[in-house]
């Protein structure tokens, strides 16, 4: 199957072509390293084929210093162990036509070869010998990884882009696609990934034996060559799955001794594998629960097993209880992971990560940051993003989450007096640890351009970027994404950055009002369902009513508040004081209560959804003025959609609002038709 290039287009530089006249004419660019291995080659091949491109130039490679030296222009690789990087580090000068990338470790070479392909895009570089430039980066988080939910039929959980390019009928794909992603990827420093879903069942299961080892060991080679480490999400039942115990206790010898011998021939086999991701005691997935163990016996038997071959083990805190009766008023699943994880901080051994979704509940439009973030001290975390939009839109809409992702890294926990962000936690800064990172459940699939919408590859671009530095701007980050995708035509950027930068408050808008999420098709969880999970087993409910909607979570209510730091406990525990985007998470509330707009709750409501459907509208005609400045296929592969989205906000607006109408029987103050 054909797949488009991405942001690695590499278009040519404007001015170039026409000011330098012929081939022959152009200044040759000469590429000079003198480190052989797997990562510079890739470093080198991507400057080889980019600068052809941008530039039209011949690239030539020199054999030694001399001949770089006698070079016109050129760019130059060094690995200097003394330069106090990192493995991921890298430092750029150019001058005079010389380019030198420095680095401590080999992805840092890779890494400096992809910011200055992207700075030379970014600020259309004409000449190299003119460029003068110096750049420094550390990347912010030790770990960025992307997780795929691929099962091995080749269906992707909440998948939207097509099917999996890792799996197919129960087998491993490894083909051009894959190193083109490996690129991809690399380009914005993700440095860990899955490939198979968390829910590891059937065929999935065996992904740790024989059957697969000889194809995962080529797949983990060809990541490691571009610095990505590759990680396996497995069974917690394995020992009974695939080895025929009848128990999977991690307190049971048995257990322990058989994940022990799994360890060491997986590594035999797989030498270049990081670990395990492991999704337990959840939603059906067998865990230490099923045993009475805690999980941090299930996480350390693992943990122990894997030690001895630096092996990770990375465990999710997506506990609950999925078995809720909608009458029990006292449980309330936005406690769940607090009240799990809390106890037993400090109780996981060093080799163990935490997985953290960024809410208390699951990747809704907009929820509080999960307290676990500024409770945990001792443990070290990892924060769980979701690009996929399986509640924000599904790519069919244009939603483009980086700006929600900022606000969750710049959320002061109030857990430490000067690192109290989640990026400082985050990021390992608060305690010192050096397992710590962001990772994102991805987008990406078999579909020809890679995402499904084309404006969905914004959001794998941006989560990239942003794990590598959390100071970049959402808009930046945009920009950035445009320029390198669609080129540096200024309607191009001005309307699609337009599109990108509005499309997240919009799709909250026209969804579920604030904060309350949820209001979704069950199962499928895309368009408009209020009530449809309201009667139901998965603790999400608005409890709407003729006079009032909203849980009370306060203190008087499920206490879920008490699990925050103060002042948030005290915050978001009064009504007067709780930012309202987040209102009904928090407060059972009263239509007629007034805003600090001024204008009551429903009138808010009704306000919002309308606005948030005609901003839907608003992304359709910036979109329809750039026909013919982008490539016209895509222009209407993305017109499609936009005209999708704009019908189903509407259909959200419309459904939303007429609900609460019909509870309330209070008209729109604007007289607006509601049904
Ligand atoms: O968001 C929910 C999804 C499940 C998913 C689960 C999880 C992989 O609806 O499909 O399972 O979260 O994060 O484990």
């Amino acid at each position: 199957m054909e797949f488009t290039k991405a942001w690695l287009q590499y278009h040519s530089i404007k001015g170039v072509k026409e000011t330098e006249g012929s081939e022959e004419s152009k200044t040759e660019i000469t590429i000079y390293n003198e480190h052989k291995c797997d990562i510079t080659k890739s470093a080198v091949e991507e400057l080889q084929m980019a600068l052809a491109s941008l530039y039209g130039s011949r690239i030539a490679l020199a054999q030694n210093e001399a001949e770089f030296q006698s070079a016109t222009a050129g760019i130059r690789l060094v690995l200097n162990t003394s330069l106090g990087l990192g493995q991921e580090g890298y430092h750029i000068r150019s001058a005079q036509g010389k380019i030198t990338i420095s680095a401590s470790g080999e992805a840092g070479l890779l890494y400096g070869a992809f910011a200055l392909l992207r700075k030379l895009q970014l600020d259309q570089v004409p000449d190299l010998m003119t460029f003068t430039w110096e750049e420094e980066k550390i990347p912010a988080n030790p770990f960025r990884m992307l997780n795929h939910w691929d099962n091995m039929d080749g269906e992707i959980e909440r998948g939207y882009s097509g099917k999996s390019f890792f799996f197919e009928k129960e087998e491993i794909l490894i083909n051009d696609r894959t190193k083109a992603y490996a690129r991809m990827i690399a380009s914005v420093g993700i440095n860990a990934l899955t490939i198979n879903n968390v829910n590891v069942k059937g065929a999935a299961t065996e992904l740790i034996s024989d059957r697969y080892y000889d194809k995962l060991d080529k797949l983990s080679g060809l990541f490691a060559a571009y610095g990505i480490k590759l990680y396996l999400s497995i069974n917690f039942a394995a020992p009974i799955d695939l080895g025929g115990l009848t128990t999977a206790d991690p307190c049971d010898s048995r257990v322990c001794d058989w994940w022990n011998r799994k360890a060491q021939e997986i590594w035999e086999r797989l030498p270049l594998l990081g670990g395990f991701l492991v999704k337990a005691d959840s939603e059906g997935r067998s865990g230490p629960f099923t045993y009475g163990r805690t999980h941090a016996d299930g996480a350390n038997m693992l943990a122990q097993a894997v030690k001895p071959y630096g092996g990770l083990i990375i465990w999710r805190c997506f506990v609950y209880n999925c078995q809720q009766d909608w009458r029990d008023l006292k449980t309330d699943r936005a406690k769940a992971g607090y009240d799990h994880f809390m106890p037993i901080d400090g109780k996981f051994a060093d080799n163990v990560i935490l997985q953290i979704k960024n809410g208390p509940m699951d990747f809704q439009v907009r929820e509080p940051i999960s307290p676990l973030f500024g409770g945990l001290k001792k443990t070290n975390m990892m924060l769980e993003v979701q690009i996929a939009q399986e509640y924000t839109g599904q790519q069919m809409h244009v939603c483009y989450l980086i700006p929600w992702f900022k606000e969750i890294l710049e959320f002061n926990t109030y857990c430490d007096e000067e690192h109290g962000t989640v990026a400082d936690i985050i990021s390992g800064k608060t305690y010192g640890n050096a397992l710590a990172g962001m990772v994102a459940v991805t987008n990406t699939g078999n579909d020809s351009n890679w995402t499904g919408h084309d404006l969905a590859a914004a959001n794998l671009y941006g989560f990239g970027r942003l794990a590598f530095d959390m100071t970049l701007a959402s808009e930046e980050i945009a920009g950035e994404w445009i320029s390198q995708t669609y080129g540096n035509e200024g309607k191009v950027q001005e309307n699609i950055k337009k599109i990108l930068l509005m499309s997240w408050p919009a799709y909250e808008k026209y969804t579920s009002p604030l904060g309350i999420g949820w209001m979704v098709k069950p199962n499928s969880h895309f368009g408009p369902d209020v009530d449809g999970y309201e009667y139901d087993r998965w603790g999400t409910y608005h409890k709407a009513d003729h006079k009032a909607i909203g849980l009370d979570r306060t203190m008087k209510g499920t206490g879920y508040t008490g699990q925050y730091n103060e002042p948030l406990a005290s915050i978001y525990g009064e009504l007067t004081r709780c930012p309202e985007e987040l209102l009904l998470f928090f407060h059972r509330v009263e239509y007629d209560y007034v805003l600090s707009s001024g204008k009551t709750l429903l009138q808010h409501i009704y306000d919002t959804h309308f606005e948030g459907a005609q901003e839907a509208e608003l992304f359709v005609r910036l979109w329809e003025e750039l026909q013919g400045m982008i490539e016209e296929e895509t222009y209407q592969r993305v017109l499609q959609r936009l005209n999708f989205q704009r019908e189903h906000a509407k259909e959200w607006c419309d459904v939303i609002n007429s609900y609460f109408y019909r509870k309330t029987l209070i008209p729109d103050a604007q007289g607006r038709t509601l049904y």
